[in-house]
């Protein structure tokens, strides 16, 4: 199935690589940091109190530049300039891809069928801050007068990941008395378990909804509403609901207020729409100016993404090296570990820019794919992710490139608890770097007073091969701009590795799929009729279910 045409590894800079990679693919790290003392200065990047330190991979200048001419060849630079005019970059959907434009901080007009975007952009921004103003003061009250202090986003995927994420890593800055919470599963315990915490008379629900069609997002705004229907009847629905879609028709079916709706646009999609109406929770929870710094931090790095030359690049360094262990090493997962507990659901938002972007398997050139596209993404907080999945990591048979997200200040600096943080990332960064030897690990049992037996029975258990890469990108403090950088950073590195791999980073046929073939279901699972048109698997699990939920 996996084509007989073959393209990016057809080209000079692909081919160039693959022979580099056989001379290369031996050499240690620890002997390329010796010959180079200068290896750290010379593989980092400074950007606005962002530093990326990528010293520690397997990388050398020949390396850097074979990847950037890579770059080069895959016109990299016309692309990228292709996304920021609004040009129809998702071909399959043919739409332009312009979540750059919701923070376009200059304000330049940017074109979308010879309509300038930013007039809407920014309607829709002061809408947002008057909204979450009058929230945040209590001028907007609930049905009973009393001010609206429980935030409730519905949604799910790109509608949920993105608000959950930055509100959390915004959690120091959120308004006194709010709370938020989201609901995204549509198995009830996830409702449920939020309507359990809260007071009708005291929430506000935000319905967010590209499409407005989502079955767990409808799902889960009808049984809210019926929650607060019930409680304060059916005229509190104005003061207690809002939405944000591009449906408008849909939001009036439902029972919302258009006025009652915060519009977003075709141009921007699921998982980039943090930035638009879609982070109203973040808007109300952090308020408008904060909001409007998460935007400046984004905008910061695409002017960077746009005008820095590929070789001091973030974005485009840090998808060339992931290209490199995925494509030419065949490591097919990367880790993502940010050492600060305010960050924890950035790994699972990555999870979905990522994987849902560049999970491809199709070129633009509508043939298949010859090589490796999206890399498994997974993570989790620091240091416990430690205790768990690092032994894989140091020992596994397949090495798994790791990003290090470091902080340098904690919102938080109780005792020494930032200090050992910080020691134990730079340690596993190191350790991950140099490994242990054999010889290294029987000098140490020796040290330690083991007997000959033991250490030549222990050595190789003990010992770590190294050699393993990571990333390290250092900046002050979570605040919402340096968040905003860092979340525009990665949205960069996905683009930037589907222009090199040729595909369509910015439809979901797969996420669709899963849309429509719940549907076809749900009526047998609902009726008497037992499944027919399914495999004897499928049939058999349904008719198993029924009998059990009888
Ligand atoms: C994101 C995806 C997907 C989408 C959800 C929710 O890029 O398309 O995760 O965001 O399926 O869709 P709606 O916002 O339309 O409800």
């Amino acid at each position: 199935m996996f084509g007989k045409k073959k393209e990016t590894d057809k080209t000079r800079a692909w081919k160039k690589l693959a022979h580099h990679y056989k001379a290369f693919r031996k050499t240690e790290m620890r002997d390329l940091f010796k010959k180079d003392p200068q290896r750290a200065e010379k593989y980092n990047i400074v950007l606005d109190g962002l530093m990326l330190d990528y010293s520690k991979n397997r990388i050398s200048d020949r390396t850097m530049r074979y990847l950037l001419a890579l770059a080069q060849e895959r016109k990299l630079k016309e692309k990228i300039d292709a996304m920021f005019s609004g040009e129809k970059i998702n071909i399959t959907e043919h739409r332009s891809v312009l979540h750059v434009a919701l923070r376009n901080r200059d304000n330049t007009p940017i074109y979308v069928d010879g309509e300038n975007v930013m007039p809407k952009i920014n309607e829709v921004l002061g809408k947002m801050r008057d909204f979450s103003e009058a929230v945040r003061l209590g001028k907007f009250k609930g049905q009973t007068g009393k001010k609206l202090t429980n935030i409730v986003n519905i949604g799910i995927g790109g509608s949920d990941l993105g608000p959950k994420m930055a509100v959390e890593a915004l959690r120091k800055y959120w308004g006194k008395g709010l709370n938020c919470y989201f609901i995204s599963n549509i198995d009830g315990t996830a409702c449920c378990e939020v309507l359990n915490k809260i007071d009708p008379e005291t929430t506000l629900f935000i319905v967010s909804s590209k499409t407005f069609t989502t079955i767990e997002t409808l799902t889960n705004a009808k049984t809210c509403r019926k929650w607060l229907t019930d409680a304060l009847g059916e005229h509190a629905v104005a003061k207690h609901f809002v939405a944000v879609s591009t449906n408008e028709k849909e939001v009036e079916k439902f029972g919302i207020n258009p006025e009652n709706m915060f519009e977003f646009w075709d141009f921007v999609g699921g998982r980039y729409s943090m930035w638009s109406a879609i982070g109203l929770s973040i808007a109300i929870m952090v308020g408008m100016d904060n909001f409007d710094k998460l935007l400046d931090g984004a905008h910061a790095m695409d002017e960077h993404f746009k005008t820095a030359s590929f070789d001091k690049n973030i974005p485009v360094v840090l998808a060339l090296l992931g290209i490199w262990y995925n494509d030419f090493f065949g490591w097919k997962s990367h880790a993502v570990i940010p050492y600060d507990q305010y960050l924890q659901y950035v790994p699972a938002y990555l999870q979905q820019l990522s994987m849902e972007s560049n999970g491809k398997f199709v070129s633009n050139d509508n043939k298949y794919v010859k090589y490796n596209t999206a890399q498994v993404l997974f993570g989790g907080a620091g240091t416990d992710v430690q205790h768990s999945f690092f032994q894989m990591i140091h020992q596994g048979t397949t090495p798994v490139p790791c990003d290090f997200i470091i902080p340098a200040i904690s919102h938080n600096e109780v005792g020494d608890h930032h200090e050992i943080l910080i020691a134990n990332v730079l340690a596993q960064g190191e350790a991950l770097m140099r490994g242990k030897t054999v010889a290294e690990a029987a000098e140490e049992l020796k040290k330690a007073g083991k007997s000959k037996e033991e250490i030549s029975f222990l050595k190789k258990f003990k010992s770590f091969p190294g050699n393993r890469p990571s990333n390290t990108l250092i900046f002050k403090k979570i605040d919402p701009y340096s968040l905003g950088m860092l979340i525009a950073m990665y949205e960069h590195k996905v683009f930037v590795e589907g222009v090199i791999w040729n595909i369509d980073s910015f439809d979901q046929m797969g996420v669709e799929l899963g849309k429509q073939m719940a549907l076809s279901i749900l009526p047998e699972l609902q009726g008497n009729a037992l499944g027919i048109r399914h495999d004897s698997s499928t049939n058999n699990l349904i008719k198993t279910i029924k009998k059990l939920r009888k």
